[in-house]
């Protein structure tokens, strides 16, 4: 009796203590922010109830009879065989109320499912260990990884105590910012393996999946911020790439939206730095980029991810490294596409510097630039852009020859088409239709551009966007590669044209 009572005493104090050291665990799901989530909570909790009601009432039957019947008063057990009529309502009952719950739970899936008439896209793209998100009606985009502070705490040995990081684990240097009361579909996929993504106050989690889209969509009520993770098992570090969400009331998100698009249009930093600068500077671009692979002190983990510490490359010529880095090669990432000019060159001075290595030189930030793929050629023909009353007066545009089209296509495909339709033209069936073999692009080449000018569904509209002579270039270039030959080209002066026509750029601010 006293141990029973002894084990009682214990179970409540380690409840109670449980319930002090998580004080943010509930017993219940959480309701979330969205409409969906709390449509999905309510389901939860009236499948609940419906199965506590069944649970007492079979139960409690059973245990009555069981108790109030039994032998020792004196009962004895019926004895009959197969009686229709039991039978009979046993089966329908049951199916009564499976129907019954199904009802309810199809209705949420159908919403939770419904991506139509979103007002606003994002594409996120899971990559060891980080999320990048592309904004697909206004064009911001970036990676957003853990936190500097964590990222310290987290090294083993690091000495930190992460109780006293604020939000250890589960911040993030570049939060995604989303306006309230907007309907925002999220298009998934993955660079490189499995990843998932979860925001738990959203009310769901979505797979990211290389070469696959998934969907899904979510509308914020509260401005608030919103937390969660990667939750894909398999693999290194997914607990260490999480995700902040911040909702903004749309003014916010609208001061937001500009800023972002201003500090894109400013770029990297291409001035001269000191050889300790860029030491100084490369040793936090590499603690927040490479350490989780080659590890800090640049010891790699042999089998998997090569040392930097007397590599050969990273040891021998300074140009091979930086397009080595540029580019990626196999499960290491291309930095191009993720890092600025500067922070390019700090790191891979740094690689070469430190961690063991002792090469004595240096790049600057101008000479990785110089080895980037074109991003910056829709800025140097700016000037060209159809003017946005389509009125004014326009800088007439030179012709160019096919190979020239060609050339500059290939660079205008690859930083604003290639993420959607892929380097190969490929695409992604059947949320991106390949260009290789589109009837689209094979087809009459007015239709081609019609579609590209004015945008259709996902596909974004480009009239305003591109340069007449990196518009007519990119035609150009879908029409005569990525696997398609139709030999025919189009000057850009017949663009320009055509996007003198176009409407003045649709302000699409509701306010
Ligand atoms: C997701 C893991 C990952 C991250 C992050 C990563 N790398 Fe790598 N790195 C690799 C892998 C894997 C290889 C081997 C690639 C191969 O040769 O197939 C590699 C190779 C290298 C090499 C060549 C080593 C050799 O001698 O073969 C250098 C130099 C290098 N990485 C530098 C960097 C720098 C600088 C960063 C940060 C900007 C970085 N890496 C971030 C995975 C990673
Ligand atoms: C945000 C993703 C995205 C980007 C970036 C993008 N597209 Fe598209 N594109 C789409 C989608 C989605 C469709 C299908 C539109 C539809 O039919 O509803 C499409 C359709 C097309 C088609 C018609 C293909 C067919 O056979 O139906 C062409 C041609 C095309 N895009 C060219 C381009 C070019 C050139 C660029 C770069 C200047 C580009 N796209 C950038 C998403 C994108
Ligand atoms: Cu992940």
């Amino acid at each position: 009796m006293n141990k029973t009572k002894q084990l009682f005493a214990g179970l409540i104090l380690l409840a109670l203590s449980l319930e002090s050291a998580y004080a943010d665990y509930t017993l219940n799901l959480m309701k979330g922010v969205t409409k969906v989530s709390n449509d999905v909570y309510d389901l939860h909790m009236l499948i609940l109830w419906i199965c506590i009601f069944i649970g007492v009432g079979v139960f409690g039957t059973m245990f009555y009879s069981i108790y109030h019947h039994r032998k020792s008063k004196g009962h004895k057990a019926a004895q009959f065989h197969e009686n229709t009529t039991v039978e009979i309502i046993w089966t329908i009952i049951p199916t009564l109320i499976l129907v019954g719950m199904a009802i309810p739970a199809t209705k949420t899936l159908l919403e939770l499912e419904d991506v139509q008439n979103s007002d606003m896209s994002i594409k996120v793209t899971g990559w060891q260990w980080k999320w990048e998100y592309e904004y697909l009606d206004n064009g911001i985009h970036f990676f957003s990884s853990l936190d500097e502070a964590s990222n310290k705490a987290r090294q083993v040995g690091s000495g930190i105590d992460p109780r006293t990081v604020p939000h250890y684990l589960l911040n993030v240097d570049k939060p995604l910012v989303i306006p309230t009361k907007k309907k925002i579909r999220f298009v998934f996929t993955a660079a490189d393996v499995l990843h998932s993504w979860w925001v738990p106050d959203l009310g769901w989690k979505k797979d990211a999946i290389p070469g696959f889209i998934n969907e899904a969509w979510t509308s914020v009520e509260q401005a608030g911020t919103y937390r969660g993770q990667c939750t894909e098992l398999c693999g290194k570090d997914h607990g260490f790439m999480p995700i902040v969400v911040i909702a903004m009331d749309q003014p916010d998100y609208d001061a937001w939206v500009k800023k972002s698009l201003d500090d894109a249009k400013k770029g990297a930093d291409l001035s001269a730095q000191s050889h300790a600068q860029l030491m100084e500077e490369g040793a936090e671009v590499y603690a927040k980029n490479c350490s989780t692979c080659h590890l800090p002190d640049g010891k790699g983990v042999p089998g998997a991810f090569p040392a930097i510490s007397g590599s050969a490359i990273a040891m021998g010529d300074i140009n091979a490294q930086a397009k080595f880095i540029i580019n990626g090669k196999a499960a290491m990432p291309a930095f191009g596409k993720m890092l600025k000019a500067d922070e390019l060159a700090q790191v891979i001075t740094y690689t070469r510097n430190a961690l063991g290595n002792n090469v004595g030189d240096e790049i600057q930030p101008d000479a990785i630039q110089a080895l980037l793929p074109s991003k910056s050629a829709p800025k140097e023909t700016a000037k060209e852009i159809a003017p946005k009353t389509g009125t004014a007066e326009q800088i007439p545009v030179a012709d160019k020859t096919k190979e020239e089209l060609n050339a500059l296509g290939k660079a205008v495909y690859a930083s604003n088409c290639a993420s959607c339709h892929q380097a190969e033209g490929q695409g992604m069936p059947p949320m991106f239709p390949a260009l290789t073999g589109s009837a689209l692009v094979k087809g009459d080449i007015n239709a081609q551009i019609d579609l590209i000018l004015k945008g259709k569904g996902m596909m974004p509209a480009f009239g305003h966007s591109l340069s007449a002579t990196d518009f007519a270039a990119v035609v150009t270039f879908t029409r005569n590669n990525l696997g398609n030959s139709v030999n025919d080209l189009i000057q850009p002066s017949a663009i320009q044209k055509l996007q003198a026509e176009l409407p003045a750029e649709a302000n699409d601010d509701d306010d």
